[in-house]
């Protein structure tokens, strides 16, 4: 019997997968073959959750537009960054993780060397030309033994991946359409953000970019 599998569970490198240090791992175009279920999960996800500009700890709106799947949600307010259980724009929980959310980014992350993942939270970026988000570290999750894993889609953006400290030289890293990134291990705390994206048009999304990040959270 032929079997297709599109996400084999088992570590399978392709020559197409590119090791930016230990723990960052660029796996090209991985997401393309679930490309049309994953936007429709995010259409799905938006109707329930729709894209909001959250405002920082020092009261700046976020240029970012931002949403979430699953158990946990990250948010931040005057009060602080933290994750939580309830979108409080409807106070009810974020909309479910689809299954094929779930799927590829434990697949992504086994492929890099991080077997086991299992996301408790999406965080879903939405970018328009103009947008950027500064350098800053991810430690708001219990575990940072857990990596995560992003999905970039949409017209194409420049990433930033700095050192361990906010003044460290950052690399340049182009991220287009179907790129998936997974960072764990020593570069877990890594310093990154992203350039403000420069006006451009991708035929299934328009003039936006949207990043889909996955974590364990809780
Ligand atoms: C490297 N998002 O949501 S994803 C974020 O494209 C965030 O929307 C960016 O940074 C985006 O927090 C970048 C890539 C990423 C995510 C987490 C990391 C890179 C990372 C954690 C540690 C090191
Ligand atoms: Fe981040």
């Amino acid at each position: 019997m032929i079997t297709t599998d599109l996400f084999p569970a088992a570590p399978n490198p392709s020559r197409h997968d590119e090791t930016l240090c230990a723990g960052a791992v660029v796996l090209r175009g991985f997401a393309l073959t679930n490309e049309k279920p994953l936007l429709r999960a995010i259409e799905t996800i938006a109707a329930q959750a729709p894209f909001r500009h959250l405002i920082t700890p020092g009261g700046f709106r976020m240029s970012v537009g931002m949403t979430n799947a699953g158990p946990l949600g990250w948010v931040s307010d005057r009060r602080g960054y933290r994750y939580d259980a309830v979108d409080p724009d409807s106070g009810k929980p974020w909309p479910a993780m689809p299954d094929v959310f779930r799927e590829l980014a434990g697949a992504a992350a086994a492929r890099a060397g991080f077997s086991g993942f299992v996301p408790d939270a999406c965080l879903i970026n939405r970018y328009e030309p103009g947008t950027r988000l500064t350098l800053h570290q991810d430690r708001n999750e219990r575990d940072l033994s857990q990596p995560i894993v992003s999905v970039s889609l949409g017209i194409p953006a420049v990433f930033l991946f700095g050192g361990m400290q906010r003044t460290d030289r950052a690399t340049r890293i182009p991220l287009a359409h179907g790129d998936v990134v997974a960072w764990g291990g020593p570069a877990r705390l890594r310093y990154h953000g992203v350039l403000p994206l420069k006006p451009n048009h991708h035929d299934v999304l328009g003039d936006c970019r949207i990043n889909l990040t996955f974590r364990r959270a809780g």
